[in-house]
């Protein structure tokens, strides 16, 4: 009988070392336990036993069920703690590791150029401030001494939304809204998006950005809008930036110019970028006009400024060597740099 129990309880030992999983756990108890197991099937033998020995046999398979129950009991205890452990082994995480990095945006660079140019006209007294986009054609031409028949309207392609309204084409008209609505003296400079019927390319956009700057005060010349502009042009592109008048015509200034400033990648001797002159186009600029000062009710007599206006994207690509303007649209996030 000794034999019967210690083949049944070591198959029992052997096969328990192999489990790995609550699923063949159970088989393997069925096959010891089970109504049809090996131990219910031993106790079926107990109609071939004496009956005078069948006491003693049902004690003896009682016994062999009860150990092979304590066996059964130990393990599943031990496989549930071991998937317990390969679980937890499996889903560990180091809450002492750094968490993933999140990338940060950063300002557009037109939008920081505008704040560099803030920034510096502030330190020089200049107020900042703003005017319609959509604008009247009598803020944006004819107040600014440029009436229906003049040849300078055609050359800015305009957008219009109906008769004398339209998408204002420079920032300009914000210095006729401005001298409407202040009296003089006044230091002011306006950023803001403006509109022309120019065909995209690597110069140009049918919608950009000007800053424009206006001073009014008394005895104002020439030599106060040079000595302001490369103030300007030296602090935003850093060294010790010359300023060139090149005579040009704007019909809202007298005199008008063209402001070339010395080429800040060769030192003005001339390279690729400013085309061999050492010189390079940032802006337009001048003496108001008097009919715009009168216009807006000022006695030119009395009052004199200066006026200019600059291309933002073009001076960041001067500043950043971007070499092609529409890349500032594209939202492409390598341009982005995110
Ligand atoms: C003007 O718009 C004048 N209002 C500037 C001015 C103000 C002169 C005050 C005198 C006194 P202009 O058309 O040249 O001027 O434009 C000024 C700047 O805008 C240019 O130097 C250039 O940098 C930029 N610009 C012009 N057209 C485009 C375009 N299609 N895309 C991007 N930038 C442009």
């Amino acid at each position: 009988m000794k034999e019967i129990k210690d083949r049944i309880l070591n198959d029992l030992n052997e096969n328990i070392k192999k489990v790995a999983n609550i699923q063949e756990f159970q088989v393997l108890k069925s096959k010891f336990l089970g109504k049809k197991g090996e131990i219910s099937n031993l106790m079926k033998e107990i109609s071939k036993i004496d009956k005078d020995k069948r006491k003693e046999f049902g004690a003896f398979v009682n016994s062999i069920k009860k150990e092979a129950e304590e066996i059964l009991e130990e393990a599943f205890l031990n496989l549930k703690k071991k998937l317990k452990e390969e679980e937890e082994k499996k889903n560990w995480v180091d809450i002492t590791l750094p968490g993933a990095k999140r990338r940060i945006g950063y300002e557009h660079i037109l939008k920081q150029t505008i704040r560099e140019i803030y920034d510096i006209f502030s330190s020089m007294g200049y107020k900042i401030v703003e005017g319609p986009e959509i604008e009247t054609t009598w803020h944006n031409f004819d107040a600014l001494n440029t009436p229906d028949w003049h040849p300078a309207r055609d050359m800015q392609d305009t957008f219009y939304i109906k008769d004398n309204i339209i998408l204002r084409t420079h920032t300009s008209p914000v210095q006729v809204r401005t001298m409407l609505n202040n009296e003089p003296p006044l230091a002011i400079i306006s950023p803001g998006r403006v509109y022309r019927k120019d065909e995209p390319d690597a110069t140009h956009s049918p919608a950009f950005n000007q800053v424009e700057g206006l001073y009014i005060d008394k005895n104002v010349t020439v030599g106060h809008l040079k000595a302001t502009l490369e103030r300007f042009l030296t602090m935003y592109f850093g060294g010790s930036r010359k300023v060139l008048l090149r005579p040009s015509y704007f019909p809202f200034v007298e005199p008008g110019y063209e402001v070339d400033v010395d080429c800040m990648f060769c030192g003005g001797k001339g390279c690729n970028v400013c085309k061999g002159t050492g010189w390079i186009e940032i802006l337009g600029a001048g003496l108001v006009h008097p009919n715009v000062l009168k216009n807006v009710g000022y006695d030119p007599d009395e009052w004199q400024g200066f006026a200019f206006g600059t291309g933002v994207e073009r001076i960041a690509m001067l500043k950043h060597g971007i070499s092609d303007m529409r890349e500032f649209y594209k939202n492409d996030m390598r341009f982005l740099g995110l």
